[in-house]
């Protein structure tokens, strides 16, 4: 069994999958800290976790012809170390609410495939620019990354990004060592990680191997044939991966985290009820408002930023936690919450997932709604 040897995981994370290991926390968790536990941020695998040790660990980095090496040593010691708050979202964050439309192919995730969390090591710009990479260099075009996790063939997860995004100190490209302060779990990908702010998490390349300073994307299956949209008529008989970009920033996206669907709520004196939850935009765009409603869109009501990244943009890369007491249309028993965010270019949310439906499942990002008992 290659899993075997894979890390003990917190009991609250719930598993879609166990092998690979592929968990999200309850979404109640999400919105008690601005910072996600490490032990409760989720965790998307495609294959066993490597096992690294620290003594041993080497990141290449292939330019022009040649590789450079770095010990976790060299990472740490010849280059400024930086912290980024950064939230990370898997581009099928909830992805189960899209299957109510029709099934897709895909983990069933449900909201709480994502997470925020403080990032520390070098920017990826620093040691691209030591090694002699010129960022007007017109022949580098993109950023390939290759985790040390392998499948049976020896294939390695893979996948790039823009080498503007990389090359840009502004970008926050960071090849973590630490996450929380703490030194990298190996779920979270020991001992190096790249972290790219406002990007999906696909490209945060977990147990970073190796890096290639390249003119062309990487052709790994997870960036040509998978994480890209579509249509919603493109099936798998018509489907051309080739013919769509591959997710890099992602669009603004919000979900409430309490109360939870089918939950019976009591109501406060005013006749409203607590309602809790995260807003979050990709591209470093910040979030500017998240309106609610408990009555399907008579009346919005704006939450409350309860905690937001004090990032200005455009690196404001973290999450924007809140809440609100909504009040609730007076005698009725059942309520459906709706919330959408809005972020500083007035991106919002779709209204619902009919029209965003894709066969993988990905940027799910409709109004999120709940639908709650109200107690007598
Ligand atoms: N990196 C490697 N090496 N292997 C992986 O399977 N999964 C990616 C990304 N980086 C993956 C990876 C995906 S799809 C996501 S959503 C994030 O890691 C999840 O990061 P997390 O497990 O730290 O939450
Ligand atoms: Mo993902």
């Amino acid at each position: 069994d290659p899993y075997a040897r894979d890390p003990k995981r917190h009991a609250a994370l719930k598993p879609s999958s166990k092998k690979p290991f592929n968990a999200e926390p309850p979404p109640s968790l999400l919105t008690e800290s601005f910072i996600t536990p490490v032990d409760l941020f989720y965790v998307r695998n495609h294959l066993p976790v490597p096992e690294i040790s620290e003594k041993d660990y080497i990141l290449e980095v292939h330019f022009q012809g040649k590789d450079h090496s770095f010990t976790l040593d060299d990472l740490k010691k010849k280059f400024e170390q930086v912290t980024v708050t950064a939230t990370v979202m898997c581009a099928g964050n909830r992805r189960g609410e899209m299957t109510e439309i029709k099934p897709v192919k895909g983990l069933n995730w449900g909201h709480a495939a994502v997470g925020n969390a403080t990032w520390t090591g070098p920017r990826l710009s620093d040691v691209l620019r030591h090694i002699g990479v010129n960022e007007n260099d017109p022949s580098v075009q993109h950023i390939q990354f290759e985790g040390l996790d392998h499948d049976v063939a020896n294939v390695p997860y893979g996948a790039s990004i823009p080498f503007n995004k990389a090359i840009d100190p502004k970008g926050d490209v960071i090849l973590a060592h630490e996450m929380n302060g703490e030194t990298l779990s190996r779920d979270h990908g020991f001992p190096v990680r790249a972290v790219v702010p406002g990007t999906v998490g696909a490209r945060n390349v977990k147990w970073l191997g190796r890096i290639i300073v390249s003119d062309t994307e990487s052709d790994s299956h997870w960036q040509q044939n998978d994480y890209k949209g579509f249509n919603p008529s493109v099936d798998w008989d018509t489907v051309d991966f080739s013919k769509s970009p591959a997710i890099q920033e992602l669009p603004v996206i919000s979900a409430i985290c309490s109360p939870d669907t089918g939950s019976v709520v009591k109501l406060n004196s005013e006749n409203s009820l607590n309602m809790k939850g995260y807003a979050w935009s990709g591209g470093g765009r910040r979030i500017v408002r998240v309106d609610v409603t408990a009555d399907s869109g008579k009346t919005w009501h704006s939450a409350n930023i309860t905690s937001q990244d004090s990032s200005k943009e455009p690196h404001h890369w973290g999450w924007s936690l809140w809440s609100i007491d909504l009040p609730v249309p007076q005698g009725v028993k059942e309520v459906e919450l709706w919330a959408k965010a809005v972020d500083s270019a007035y991106n919002t949310q779709p209204e619902s997932f009919a029209n965003i439906w894709n066969l993988r499942g990905v940027l799910g990002n409709a109004y999120h709604r709940v639908n709650i008992k109200i107690a007598s």
